[in-house]
């Protein structure tokens, strides 16, 4: 019997069905008898928290009195997923649930797909912001992840008849949401625009207008440590409900037009597009949720004083900048200190410096934000102000370090017209990192090159990592069982190190053979939940190539897709039999920036061509291609430990780190990849022999562009020289995949073949050629699946759990509460 070591809750099924039915009556007001699901569902959240709450308090009264730091985890974006099963979980009430459901006559699947899913993020920024805070509740370490609730998450995606994108509206609120406690209590003022006067010698800010940041919290329970942390998500209020005045002239929409504008700061997650927003909005959001987190944090930890000494306030807190969307915090912070509470200067710049660090999560110029200092200045006048001494004491700090002055203006903060985000964090923090070892290279070589000559110490890595308690045990439980068989213990699901253990079985063949069928079984769930969802018929027999991910150029959903039409092509002309192709289900996931244009026309493409091939009787069984709609984390739980091979097909040198990678490699699928982010590390772990390596290097893509590939439309010469390339170009082309118009797709094949930027076809041989070599391999099933369990075994590394803990010792100097 293998060692559980898992969370157990005091109490039994019954008293959870007691509980349950108690909720049931007392909050929602329905009986057993009349209630659906979704109330079960409400109810069931309601009881579970009620469990949380000792356990949340004690945490929040052990942080405020002891003595250790806490963390501030300021994130525009945090992606968590359903909440029920996650909270089940480190409740220890998951056989409870089961049992006190079905006890009450009620199904535990319906009423965990009861939850509507919030979408309070783009990608693997906002899901890693998940991971992380689950990590530091679960290590024990006291923090407050910090974000905006905005009422509208993430649009939906459908598609239309043409497999066009269509976005629509989420309105998740509309949904009753358990888990967030609204607290009008401890609300915090946030003001915008207006002038700066001088009043007795000092800056007086008279702002224009203000809102209301109310917190709505939601517990973040730790697992199997007892912790439970918080995350406060700000949602804005208006101060003024209507304009009574205007009301009784009738003027009825002018009333409520403050009440609206206030509003609508917290109203909708901007869609991530790489590209500046130049939106005054984006900015106020920045500003709204850093500036309430940051005098929240002040009222936590000084609690009923008015006058605290906030020297110590790096000692109490220290806030980790997300990307650059909360780097406002950093001239913000200043201002409260000088303005708020009289600090001078020097002593305000030490305290403030010593709060923050700063996380980049790119490597494209674009994503660095860049603020119009009009913008800044119209919005927030002191805070411009400040920027601008900022960079006066930069601009001497560099001098006195003998920087020559051309290289001092290339890292200006501010350059007069405009504030450059990263280099503010940058300067400004203790500590800058990357999110994977190649990634934190280039920004030390390329990205902020000056910044790491000036100041080689602030730099440090930490890879990226994700939460095995949601993404193997929540996610795949059968795997969950066969490593807990597998290692005699189940405490590999708070040291996932522990998986190395499981080297040895990878020669056994017994467990192999178990290994295979749990995938097996995965893929038969996954086939019936795709047909419930989507309607599709997916062939549980063949091998599932899966490619999910926020669609960019970058990325290159281009390159397997153009590949999948290789195929095709080759068995339409008879270079290739039918008979002979090893039958492959192709499973995109991906949404677009509603305003990029090629990411668009791809989603278009892909669609199309999964028409086409789908329906087409000379390739039926053997190639298809299915594009889910609305990709999100419950069709990430679902697809993940169904998947055989997995595409991290990235042009190397553009991906930060990636984190569906490592999902995907702990669940056992086999990795095609290029050298890119953590897939580097991935297969330096895995071993050479157990990853599909394939495309240019970082160095060959440099040198590539050196030689003008983008700009000379060196790409041509690659379709010209390659007939397998050039058939599937002239089969987009020619409107095999737009019923016969030439036109659909003509700005992508433009692309393609004049400009090509991260280079698709200078990848693409290689990439058809790993291709055959994966399907010889994946027809000696013994051996791929050996391959899998090794994946699995030396994975463990990429927990978030390591992450964190090497945030704790490289950049917080924090740990556990005692
Ligand atoms: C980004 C990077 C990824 C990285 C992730 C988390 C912005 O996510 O591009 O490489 O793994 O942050 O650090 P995404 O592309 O998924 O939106």
């Amino acid at each position: 019997m293998a060692e559980i070591t898992a969370p157990q809750s005091p109490v039994t099924a019954e008293q959870f069905a007691d509980e349950i039915r108690e909720q049931l009556k007392y909050t929602q007001g329905v009986t057993v008898e009349q209630a659906k699901p979704a109330d079960v569902y409400v109810a069931t959240a309601t009881a579970v928290r009620r469990h949380l709450m000792d356990s949340w308090m004690k945490t929040q009264t052990d942080m405020v009195n002891g003595n250790t730091k806490a963390v501030g985890y300021l994130s525009a974006e945090f992606l968590m997923g359903k909440q029920l099963e996650n909270a089940l979980l480190n409740a220890g009430l998951t056989d409870q649930f089961d049992k006190a459901v079905k006890a009450l006559g009620f199904d535990a699947q319906e009423v965990i797909d009861a939850e509507y899913e919030p979408g309070l993020g783009n990608g693997g920024l906002g899901r890693l912001a998940a991971c992380f805070i689950d990590s530091l509740a679960s290590l024990g370490v006291p923090a407050f992840g910090y974000g905006i609730q905005y009422k509208y998450g993430i649009f939906k995606q459908e598609f239309d008849e043409n497999g066009k994108q269509v976005e629509t509206p989420d309105y998740w609120l509309a949904n009753e949401e358990p888990w967030g406690h609204i607290d009008y209590n401890r609300d915090q003022k946030v003001s915008f625009g207006g002038e700066v006067v001088e009043e007795n010698g000092k800056k007086v800010w008279k702002p224009a207008w203000s809102v209301r940041a109310v917190p709505v919290d939601y517990m973040v329970p730790g697992y199997a440590s007892g912790r439970v942390n918080t995350l406060r998500l700000w949602t804005a209020k208006s101060y003024d409900e209507f304009d009574l005045l205007t009301f009784n002239k009738s003027e009825y929409l002018d009333a409520v037009k403050p009440q609206v504008e206030a509003e609508n700061i917290s109203k909708i997650l901007y869609p991530e597009d790489s590209t500046p927003q130049g939106k005054a909005l984006r900015l106020e959001q920045q500003y709204f949720f850093v500036s309430a987190s940051i005098h929240d944090a002040i009222r936590v930890f000084y609690p009923g004083q008015d006058k605290p000494d906030l020297t110590t306030f790096p000692n109490k807190i220290n806030f980790q900048l997300n990307d650059t969307h909360p780097v406002i915090g950093i001239p913000e912070l200043m201002r409260v200190l000088m303005d708020e509470y009289d600090y001078d200067w020097d002593t305000a710049w030490d305290i403030t410096r010593h709060t923050f660090n700063y996380t980049c999560h790119t490597l494209l110029p674009e994503a660095l934000e860049v603020w119009p200092s009009k913008l800044i200045g119209e919005l927030l006048p002191r805070h411009l102000e400040i920027i601008e001494k900022i960079q006066d004491q930069f601009a001497a700090e560099l001098k006195a370090k003998g920087i020559a002055d051309g290289t001092a203006k290339d890292m200006a903060i501010y350059t007069g017209d405009a504030v450059r985000m990263a280099y503010l964090a940058t300067y400004g923090g203790s500590h800058v990192n990357g999110v994977a070892e190649l990634h934190s290279q280039l920004l030390k070589d390329v990205t902020l090159k000056n910044f790491s000559d000036a100041y080689p110490d602030k730099f440090t890595n930490v890879t990226n990592g994700v939460t095995p308690r949601r993404f193997i045990k929540l996610a795949n439980p059968r795997l969950s069982d066969l490593i807990t068989e597998g290692l005699g213990t189940d405490k590999w699901l708070s040291d996932l190190e522990l998986l190395k253990g499981l080297i040895p079985l990878a020669d056994d063949d017994e467990f192999v053979k178990k290994f295979a069928a749990v995938k097996q079984a995965n893929k038969v769930d996954f086939s019936n939940f795709a047909k419930r969802k989507y309607g599709f018929d997916i062939d549980p027999n063949t091998m599932i190539n899966t490619m999910v991910k926020r669609l960019h150029e970058y990325k290159r959903q281009a390159l397997k897709i153009l590949s999948v039409i290789a195929d095709y092509a080759d068995i339409k002309s008879g270079k290739v039999s039918a008979d002979d192709v090893m039958p492959r289900t192709i499973v995109f996931g991906a949404k677009a920036a509603p305003g990029y244009y090629l990411a668009k026309q791809t989603i278009q493409l892909i669609n199309n061509v999964a028409r086409v091939v789908n329906n087409d009787p000379d390739v039926k069984g053997k190639l298809n291609v299915y594009f889910p709609w609305n990709y999100n984390i419950e069709l990430a739980q679902n697809l993940i430990p169904a998947t055989d091979l997995d595409e991290q097909i990235s042009q190397a040198g553009k991906e930060a780190s990636g984190t569906g990678n490592m999902k995907f490699a702990l669940n056992g699928a086999l990795t095609v990849g290029t050298l890119d982010g953590a897939n580097v590390e991935i297969r330096e772990r895995v071993g050479a022999e157990n990853f599909f390596l394939f495309g240019m290097t970082e160095p060959e893509v440099s040198a590539l562009y050196a030689k003008g590939y983008d700009t000379k439309g060196l790409s041509r010469e690659y379709y010209e020289k390659d007939p397998q390339l050039k058939a599937a170009i002239d089969m987009v082309a020619d409107g095999t995949f737009s019923d016969g118009d030439k036109d659909t797709y003509k700005d992508l094949v433009n692309d393609w073949l004049t400009k090509d930027y991260f280079m698709t076809l200078a990848d693409f041989r290689a990439y058809m050629d790993i291709q055959a070599q994966i399907e010889e391999t994946y027809r000696d099933p013994m051996k791929w699946s050996r391959m899998a369990v090794l994946n699995v075994a030396n994975s463990g590394y990429f927990s978030s759990d390591r992450s964190i803990e090497d945030y704790l010792e490289r950049i917080w100097h924090t740990g556990p509460l005692a």
